[in-house]
């Protein structure tokens, strides 16, 4: 039997982990639907694979494996194929994800909004797997903790997020603090990156509505990365075939979450958006002017692509 774990679109850190971990425990195959050449792109999942001994040679990415071919396919982290994959939704087994239930696949579903889907899977390798090797414990906590921001008593951390992670450590034995600070360095060091490459970092698209929308997630502020932002940011819309792109950044100084959010093009489309996100709740506010480019504060910070994206999904439909 050809079975298949699949990875979200964006290819975080969560993602590419659950991917890996459970594919591991069920001797399936893990897919991360992004160039393979893009890997590099994510240092903290390159990073953490190779230190729990995964070569990035046991991933599988696109136009490596005929996918059509698999007897069944595990969703983790997203729980609605993309488009382009939606023919394979008959083989859809089982979904295990935390981000709102948008699932009509006939599928087993674990969907519980935890911090981390990490955090899910950890769960299910601890209930069955009669021994989840310190490798692997160390690979699912390393995505726990950057995902609740080291397990921050706040949202968007649960409690089942604490003692997955408190069992991980525990046969990992890593320090969580050392664990958390190596990956966050990683991930946040943006200086190794040109602005179309933070742009693909972590990427997922919607099409609703005839409207095709982008989310770019980026892990620092908007005014501090270097080179044209607002004319790469347009030219990533039109090679992407969008309508709109939607950047979304956060970032800490002096350990105060920021978060900021802006729109491509300059249309009137936005002032609908933002009007429509600001009714949810999202506290956005004029901050500055990139090349052109408004950039909103976003004073509600425990809102993320996780809730920005489904209320834009929302407004399309
Ligand atoms: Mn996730």
């Amino acid at each position: 039997m050809k079975r298949i774990v699949m990875c979200n679109q964006a290819a975080d850190l969560d993602s590419i982990v659950c991917c890996t971990a459970l594919a591991v425990s069920l001797d399936a195959t893990p897919f991360i639907p992004i160039p393979r050449k893009e890997l590099h792109l994510r240092r903290e999942a390159e990073w953490l694979l190779d230190q729990c001994g995964i070569m990035p040679s046991y991933l599988a990415f696109p136009g490596e494996l005929e996918i059509s071919d698999a007897d069944s396919i595990i969703l983790v982290d997203h729980n609605a194929l993309s488009p382009e994959y939606k023919a394979l939704a008959p083989k859809v087994t089982e979904v295990i994800d935390h981000h709102k239930d948008e699932c009509r696949l006939a599928a087993a579903k674990t969907i519980v909004s935890t911090g981390s889907c990490a955090t899910l899977v950890g769960n299910r390798l601890l209930n069955t797997s009669s021994k989840l090797s310190p490798a692997m414990a160390r690979l699912l906590l390393g995505a726990i903790l950057i995902d609740t921001r080291c397990l921050a008593q706040r949202h968007p951390t649960t409690e089942l997020d604490r003692q997955v992670a408190a069992q991980l450590a525990e046969i990992s034995g890593c320090d969580i603090k050392a664990l958390y600070n190596q990956l966050w360095n990683l991930k946040s060091d943006l200086s190794v990156f040109t602005p179309a490459e933070l742009l693909r970092k972590d990427y997922k698209e919607i099409a609703s509505g005839g409207v095709k929308v982008g989310f770019c997630a980026i892990y620092g502020a908007l005014e501090g990365i270097s080179g044209d932002l607002a004319s790469e940011a347009e030219n990533f819309r039109r090679s992407h075939q969008l309508d709109h792109l939607v950047l979304m950044s956060a970032y800490y100084k002096e350990d105060v979450l920021y978060k900021e959010l802006a729109l491509v093009p300059d249309c009137s489309w936005n002032k609908k958006a933002i009007n429509c996100l600001n009714d949810k709740k999202s506290g956005l506010e004029p901050k500055c002017i990139i090349g052109g480019m408004q950039v909103y504060t976003q004073k509600n910070t425990d809102y993320s692509r996780k809730q920005i994206l489904p209320f834009i999904k929302e407004m399309l439909v």
